[in-house]
C-alpha cells in the first residue's frame, strides 16, 4: 500500500490537487471536509452538529474524524492505497491515523505539504465563496478563524511527520498543473 498525506492551510489546494493526484496514482481520496459536507447535505444527527462548528470556522471534534476516517479504511480493503486530505488535522489525529494503518501493517509514505501565503488563502476562499455554496467560505471573519486554528492546532501535525523525516513541502502558488507537476515529482522519487 502506498500512502499520502496531502497538507496544508484551508484553501492551499488540497481539494483541487487531490482530484488530479486520485486519477493519476489511482489512489483512495480520503477528504474529511467532503465526508462531513456530505453528512451535512443527507441532514444527519452528525452532520447537523458539524455544521455549527464549522461556520465558526473550528475544527470538529478528533473522536469524530477519526471515526469517520476509521470507517472509510475498514469499507476500501481493496484500496491500493489512500490520499488523505485535510487529515490529520490535529497531533491526536496523527497518533490515532498511525495506529489505524499499523492495523493494517501499512503506514505513511509522505506529507506532502503545500505552502502558500494567508493573503492568497484568504483571496482564493472568498473567491470559492462565491460560488460555492460553502457558507464556510463567504465570511472574511470566518476564514481568519480557520487560518488562525490552523496555525494553533494543525501546524504542529508536520512536526510530529518531520521526526519521521516524511515531510515534503511544496510551493503551493502559480498554476495548477505547475503545482500537479511538482507533486508528482516529489510522489515518482518515493514511489
Ligand atoms: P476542508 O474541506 O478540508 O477544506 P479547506 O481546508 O477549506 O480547503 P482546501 O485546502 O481543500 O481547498 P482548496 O485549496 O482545494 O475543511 C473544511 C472544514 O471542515 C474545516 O474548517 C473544519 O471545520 C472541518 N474539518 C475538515 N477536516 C477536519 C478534521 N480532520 N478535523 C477537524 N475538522 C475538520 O481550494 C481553495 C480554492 O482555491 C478553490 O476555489 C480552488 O479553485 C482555488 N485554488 C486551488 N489551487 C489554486 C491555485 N494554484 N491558484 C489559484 N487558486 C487555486
Amino acid at each position: 500500500m502506498f500512502n499520502l498525506i496531502l497538507f496544508g492551510p484551508p484553501g492551499s489546494g488540497k481539494g483541487t490537487q487531490s482530484e488530479k493526484l486520485i486519477a493519476k496514482y489511482g489512489l483512495k481520496h480520503l477528504s474529511t471536509g467532503d465526508l462531513l459536507r456530505s453528512e451535512i447535505a443527507n441532514q444527519t444527527p452528525l452532520g447537523l452538529e458539524a455544521k455549527k462548528i464549522m461556520d465558526k470556522g473550528q475544527l470538529v471534534p478528533d473522536e469524530v474524524v477519526i471515526g469517520m476516517i476509521s470507517s472509510a479504511l475498514d469499507n476500501n480493503p481493496k484500496a491500493k492505497g489512500f490520499l488523505f486530505d485535510g487529515f490529520p488535522r490535529t497531533s491526536a489525529q496523527a497518533e490515532a491515523l498511525d495506529k489505524l494503518l499499523e492495523l493494517k501493517n501499512t503506514g505513511i509514505a509522505a506529507m506532502l505539504a503545500l505552502e502558500v501565503t494567508e493573503e492568497e488563502l484568504v483571496k482564493r476562499l472568498l473567491k470559492r465563496g462565491e460560488t460555492s455554496g460553502r457558507s464556510d467560505d463567504t465570511n472574511e471573519t470566518v476564514i481568519r478563524a480557520r487560518i488562525t486554528e490552523y496555525r494553533n492546532k494543525t501546524a504542529v501535525v508536520a512536526d510530529y511527520y518531520a521526526q519521521f523525516d516524511k515531510v515534503v513541502a511544496v510551493k503551493g502558488e502559480g498554476t495548477v498543473d505547475d503545482i500537479f507537476g511538482a507533486l508528482c515529482k516529489e510522489i515518482d522519487d518515493r514511489m
